[in-house]
């Protein structure tokens, strides 16, 4: 109890400091600003957030002469919380800092819950997910169902990508073919890859050609290798520490977008890396799986849980071979993981 109260005033004690502190940056910014708006500023122009920094981002311009240049920016008060991927209206301003005026539509969000449990944007108008697995570490199709869900929750389009193709040998080959097979028959685009030997790169910066990308999967199937890969500039440490250091001492942890040499952005971080299914709900869960679109909604009892019930619908696909068995043990493990008040 004693050491609970104390840890509440502690709490308190670091909120009340930390409320202060954003006080004071708030307080240099709006001066900032004033200085800024004082001077001349550039006409209004579209820009793109690659960074942000707190109360700062970085934009890169996309019109005119500036295109392809970037700028610190300061926000205007009142604008909503901007996030890497967003586009925005801005003004130049001298030396390379600019102002941002307003922002603009998002085609998709990614949120996750921040340490508060509250779900926040930490990407805009991504609209690829890369989910990276491997022959090793083992895959599990129930992680890959999960980031499916998470997918279509977004809206955003994936694309399961096997790695280290070099590792399939008799073994193993059996397993993941099994497992390939339920996907390409949900119709999921797929593709084979090595980051070692290249094979498969060039369809995969094919792929990525034209679209926001994040790549997502579990720690060791590697997505830094794939990264490093197609951004030869950037080299994002390889091995299981990396995602903890950073990349040195101006790195943030917060996402930033790349380009791609071959064509397309990644919007990339730690976090995004292991990005997980968020907070979802049953209903969350059933819509994520395409293949029970034509099946919910059929059952005989309206609050059918699909696990025993009489003149259950996807029971029935089941058992007719229109669901498959993997799928369903997915579907029933997510299930399982959601918290009690979801159901
Ligand atoms: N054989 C093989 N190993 C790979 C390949 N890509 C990555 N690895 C190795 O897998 C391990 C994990 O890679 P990493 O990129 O750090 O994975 P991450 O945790 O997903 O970022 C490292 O030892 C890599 O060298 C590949 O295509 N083939
Ligand atoms: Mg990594
Ligand atoms: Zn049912």
């Amino acid at each position: 109890m004693a050491k609970r109260q104390l840890n509440r005033r502690q709490n308190w004690r670091i909120e009340k400091i930390q409320g202060e502190r954003a006080a004071r940056a708030a307080k240099r910014e709006s001066h900032t600003l004033e200085t800024l708006e004082g001077g001349d500023l550039g006409p209004e122009q579209t820009g793109l957030v690659i960074a942000h920094f707190g109360v700062q981002v970085e934009v890169e311009a996309q019109e005119g002469e500036l295109a392809g240049q970037v700028f610190r920016c300061h926000l205007r008060a009142n604008l909503p919380a901007l996030v890497t991927g967003d586009t925005v209206v801005w003004r130049a301003g001298n030396q390379g800092i600019g102002v941002i005026v307003a922002q603009l539509p998002r085609s998709t969000e990614l949120c996750r819950p921040d340490s508060r449990g509250q779900l926040k944007p930490v990407a805009a108008n991504v609209d690829l997910i890369v989910i990276v697995f491997a022959p090793m570490p083992e895959p599990h199709a129930n992680l890959i169902d999960r980031y499916l869900v998470a997918a279509e929750h977004a809206g955003i389009r994936p694309l399961l990508l096997l790695n280290k193709a070099d590792l399939i040998d008799d073994q193993n080959a059996p397993a993941l073919n099994a497992l390939l097979a339920v996907y390409r028959q949900l119709g999921y685009p797929l593709l084979e890859v090595s980051a070692h030997h290249g094979d498969g790169m060039q369809q995969l910066q094919a792929q990525l050609d034209g679209h926001i990308s994040v790549f997502v999967g579990q720690s060791g199937v590697g997505k830094s290798s794939l990264v490093n890969s197609l951004l030869p500039e950037v080299q994002t440490r390889v091995g299981p520490l990396s995602e903890l250091s950073g990349q040195g001492t101006h790195t943030t942890t917060t996402a930033r977008l790349f380009h791609f040499p071959g064509g397309g952005e990644l919007i990339d971080s730690p976090g995004i890396r292991e990005f997980g299914l968020g907070h979802v709900s049953r209903a969350d869960v059933e819509a994520g799986f395409i293949e029970f679109d034509d099946l919910i909604g059929h059952c005989r009892f309206r609050d059918c849980k699909h696990d025993r019930e009489p003149g259950c619908a996807l029971l029935l696909a089941l058992a007719e071979g229109r669901v498959q068995q993997q799928r369903m043990n997915s579907y029933r493990s997510i299930i399982a993981s959601l918290p009690e008040d979801t159901y």
